[in-house]
């Protein structure tokens, strides 16, 4: 039988993840919609959106800023006040009554800001003062993205709180685990990478030192979840956000073998250019650090039926994660289960705005 048969695959079947059994394999990645209230809270309209969708194995939120200083575009939420925390548990809530299980994704931007987004119209944080190219989602349209100012060595304690204190805020919500966004240029890839790190302490220079703020935030999020309940998300080989690096394959071999330590839930990987093409120019094989991550693993971007059925048969991923086909498919686990047609998607509606384009794709069968 081919792969795009109707054959079961076990990708429809439960599985166990860390504390978990998952109903399948499936997992909804995160994805930003830009749809929060004043104050960074989630949607009113969010636990509709994701209790569609709670069919998944595992959800996993739109990347969710730590601090205020950690957003990068307008509309997205928060996770470090009880406002926020009150919305999100309307949200998990809404998730646990269908049976699903839903993580956090921990987002700090770093330099992918702009004054307009910042508390009292400062500049972004990063690791240098290096400029990214290109432009900043505010709440008056797109600007050019400004030189951010590099964090002094005696702030990094205060970036690594941050996380903390979000991860005690995650848990307060009632999320099942957190995820820590390590990936697309933001702040802790831009510490990663010797094209944003120009740093001279002991957060720059050598492999080691860049990987230390990873390691450290890592750390300290494990002290109120427990390695068990925590994943990381990295883009190795992804130039998303004017990320470059002069030796990615070293670097995210490093990454991952100091990432073993912790006894991580699992590792999720951008397997390309961030929602592009699957193959890059100075890719490198990134089944070696799926074969050297001692958790689960979760593959990503430009998944099909086809080629999660086969990653799957040639046991390649162990959950595949889906990302715009389950904005446009609240059912995508039975579309997919029954290769049943898909609704196509409304790129105006991604981003911004209400209802539209969030909580009425129609189902197969409501
Ligand atoms: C698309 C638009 C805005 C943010 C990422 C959080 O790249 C994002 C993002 C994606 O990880």
């Amino acid at each position: 039988m081919s792969s795009s048969s109707k054959q079961t695959s076990d990708l429809f079947q439960p599985v166990q993840f860390g504390p978990y059994k998952l109903s399948n394999r499936i997992v909804m990645a995160p994805l930003t919609r830009s749809r929060a209230q004043k104050g960074d809270i989630p949607s009113l309209l969010a636990p509709e959106y994701y209790r569609q969708r709670a069919t998944a194995g595992l959800i996993i939120t739109e990347a969710t800023q730590i601090s205020p200083q950690g957003k990068g575009y307008a509309f997205t939420p928060g996770i470090y006040n009880s406002a926020q925390v009150d919305g999100w548990k309307s949200v998990t809530e809404a998730i646990h009554k269908e049976g699903g299980r839903i993580f956090l994704q921990l987002w700090h931007v770093g330099r992918i800001s702009h004054p307009a987004l910042q508390p009292n119209g400062e500049l972004p944080v990063a690791p240098s003062a290096i400029k990214p190219v290109g432009n900043a989602f505010t709440e008056e349209g797109f600007v050019p993205f400004v030189t951010p100012r590099a964090l002094e060595t005696n702030e990094i304690p205060g970036i690594i709180e941050q996380y903390r204190v979000a991860s005690q805020y995650a848990l307060d919500a009632g999320f099942d685990g957190v995820e820590i966004h390590a990936a697309n240029g933001y702040l802790i890839d831009q510490f990663l990478r010797d094209g944003t790190n120009h740093r001279t302490d002991t957060y720059g220079g050598s492999l080691e030192n860049r990987t230390k703020l990873l390691l450290e935030v890592t750390a300290a999020i494990i002290t109120i979840w427990g390695a068990e309940r925590v994943g990381v998300r990295l883009s190795p080989i992804s130039p998303a956000n004017d990320i470059l690096d002069s030796d990615p394959a070293t670097l995210f071999t490093y990454v991952v073998e100091q990432l073993n330590q912790f006894g991580l839930l699992y590792l999720h990987l951008i397997e390309g250019d961030t929602g592009g093409a699957r193959q890059v120019e100075n890719g490198f094989d990134l089944q070696i650090l799926r074969r050297l991550f001692n958790g689960i693993y979760i593959g990503n971007n430009g998944y099909d039926r086809e080629l999660a059925v086969t990653a799957r048969q040639q046991g390649l991923v162990d959950l595949v994660a889906f990302g715009r086909l389950f904005i446009s498919n609240p059912d995508l686990v039975e579309r997919l289960q029954r290769a049943t047609p898909l609704n196509k998607l409304d790129t105006d509606t991604l981003y911004g705005g209400g209802a539209k384009g969030y909580i009425d794709y129609p189902f197969l069968i409501k």
